[in-house]
């Protein structure tokens, strides 16, 4: 990119004292218009590379986003890292350029701009950084043709809040200029400390190994050895990782291979991809429809699959054995005490977004720990966290965390299934039905419409509003598939944060009936254009004979009840979902 007229070849402005080298840049401020658009989805903002690639479009939002952390921005500390995906090298170079023109101290940029999503978390805590982007569209497709993100982490680590999002998205309303450095080089391909002054002021960029301070901290968690015992060789039990070509590919290789010890076969799809291979990174039945076809062959007693930020899990076991993400974290949760990490700082409280089903409800209780019920978006969870109120985390949509860092963890959750296999000498299948027969099991299934036209979807969320609205609908009854719900409530979810009193409101309609089963509808914030319709049902049920049966045939009449009250195969035309979870 040429802001200035000048080639970089022809910069000469770069001065050695003693034994380093200091560039000396000029800081330019660039008229701009804004651009239409620039709102913050449920975790960044995200659009087709094509529009990011706009003259200025980039620029803007990257000026957005420094402008609103006001006094807080001269002299601060920021990471910067990407999930490999297209256009993550040029995005890196415009926030380092825009970055040392903004009064910035100093960046830390993995190499290469590479880093996972869990890895920018980690490191804006353990540095003590102010903040960082993520550049990244997760679990969307990359490519020329696919899309791109940029978001912003707090310095707790976690993803910037409404306050804040919406600051940052009233800045992109009303610029008028940037400020940029565009003569200012810097080679982020290579590990080292790169110094600069800017306008006489010194500005540092220190590229780090990417890996380097997530394995060590994995190692703090987790009990290495005893996981080793099970997976780490012939013989041992077969673990198949599938990185779908996106951000875990080589901390899964530096975990799984070389400090676990499985053979090398158990890591697939780990050379990141800008465009992912073509693939969906996504780690769900449909997009990582690999991973469940070779585990259905028996060979395999474990596998996992992570998106392309490596912020996403799917968990399978033998025979691919599914586990829902609702499952995982109740799981997890009730097995707390066989991780390292746990055992040692205790266990806290829960707590899960709205749509992903109460199963974790069932074992606060038992526990006696506080359990949250927050709108989906990890950045809902980062004040519970940060008050010590809980200690894991996890929604429907395939993420799991918990207070190790501020970000939902693919890695970390799939290292906790295997810790906790490890160490009660069980399989996952027999862990769900042992905790199914202790607490009942909380049937799930989301059905996903993506790629919607907008106006009908925004119709059918009116009409929904509507029908929660009218006293009328408590009472309704639905016959479908042979069974019968009786309407006994219905909102739109509203939040109000336990810590900071901050509210959400509209955050899903909810519809819940007599026998305790519940249909959620959403709009998703994570699609680049048009809609995305999420209707996720749940039910509840502790009979013996009815435990083990499948989620779709047990759930198949309520969805259709769904189906008839949205009215959404009318509206938006769709006879069949996208993807079933
Ligand atoms: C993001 C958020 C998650 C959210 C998910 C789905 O995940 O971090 O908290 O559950 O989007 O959101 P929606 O239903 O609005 O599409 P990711 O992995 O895309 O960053």
């Amino acid at each position: 990119m040429n802001y200035s007229g000048k080639q970089l070849s022809e910069i000469a402005c770069v001065q050695r004292t003693s034994d380093r080298m200091v560039q000396e840049c000029v800081v330019v401020p660039v008229p701009t218009s804004r651009f239409e658009g620039q709102k913050p989805g449920t975790s960044g903002l995200r659009k087709t590379v094509k529009v990011f690639q706009q003259k200025n479009y980039t620029e803007n939002f990257v000026q957005s986003i420094l402008s609103a952390m006001g006094s807080g921005l001269e002299g601060s500390t920021l990471v910067v890292g990407g999930d490999g995906r297209f256009f993550m090298t040029e995005a890196t170079d415009i926030i380092i350029k825009m970055s040392a023109a903004n009064k910035v101290s100093k960046l830390i940029v993995g190499k290469g701009g590479f880093l996972s999503t869990p890895a920018v978390s980690n490191i804006i805590r353990k540095y003590k950084a102010d903040g960082g982007f993520i550049l990244t569209a997760s679990h969307n497709p990359g490519g020329p043709d696919a899309d791109f993100g940029i978001k912003f982490n707090m310095s707790n680590g976690g993803p910037a809040p409404d306050a804040a999002t919406n600051t940052m998205f009233e800045n992109t309303k009303s610029i008028q200029s940037y400020n940029i450095c565009p003569d200012l080089q810097c080679d982020f391909h290579s590990i080292g400390v790169y110094e600069y002054m800017v306008d006489g002021k010194p500005f540092t960029v220190q590229v780090i190994d990417p890996c380097a301070d997530y394995i060590e901290l994995m190692k703090s968690i987790f009990d290495f050895d005893q996981i080793k015992a099970l997976v780490g060789g012939e013989g041992k039990l077969k673990v198949l990782i599938n990185s779908l070509h996106g951000a875990t590919g080589p901390y899964a290789e530096k975990i799984f291979l070389q400090e676990l010890g499985c053979p090398p076969s158990s890591c697939i799809k780990t050379n990141v991809l800008p465009d992912f291979g073509g693939g969906h990174p996504d780690p769900n039945l449909t997009y990582a429809a690999d991973l469940v076809e070779a585990m259905r062959s028996g060979v395999h007693g474990f596998g996992a699959a992570f998106d392309g930020d490596g912020d996403r899990n799917m968990i399978l076991g033998q025979n691919a054995f599914f586990v829902t993400p609702c499952d995982s974290l109740a799981v997890l949760a009730n097995n707390l005490e066989h991780i390292p990490y746990f055992k040692k700082s205790g266990v806290k409280g829960f707590a899960r977004s709205m749509p992903t089903s109460a199963a974790v409800d069932r074992v606060a209780k038992k526990k006696g720990l506080e359990c949250f019920d927050t709108p989906t978006g990890w950045k809902y969870f980062g004040n519970l966290l940060d008050a010590g109120r809980i200690s894991i985390c996890g929604e429907e949509s395939f993420g799991t965390g918990s207070d190790h860092v501020r970000e939902k963890d693919g890695i970390w959750a799939a290292l906790a299934w295997l810790q906790i296999l490890a160490s009660k000498n069980t399989t996952v299948e027999e862990l769900l039905k042992e905790h199914w027969t202790e607490f009942g099991r909380n049937f799930f299934t989301r059905y996903d419409y993506e790629g919607c036209e907008s106006k009908p979807c925004e119709q059918m969320m009116k009409n929904l509003e509507a029908y929660i609205s009218d006293p009328a609908s408590i009472g309704k009854v639905y016959t479908a598939l042979g069974k019968s719900y009786t309407v006994s409530a219905a909102d739109n979810f509203s939040y109000i944060d336990p810590v900071d009193g901050s509210t959400a409101s509209k955050q899903g309609i909810r519809i819940m009936f007599s026998d305790g089963s519940r249909l959620v509808f959403r709009l998703s914030g994570t699609g680049s254009s048009g809609a995305t319709v999420r209707m996720y049902v749940d039910s509840y049920e502790n009979s013996p004979d009815k435990l083990f049966g499948s989620a779709q045939e047990m759930l198949a009449p309520c969805v259709e009840v769904g189906l008839i009250i949205s009215q959404l195969r009318e509206l938006t035309g769709r006879q069949e979902p996208t993807v079933i979870t």
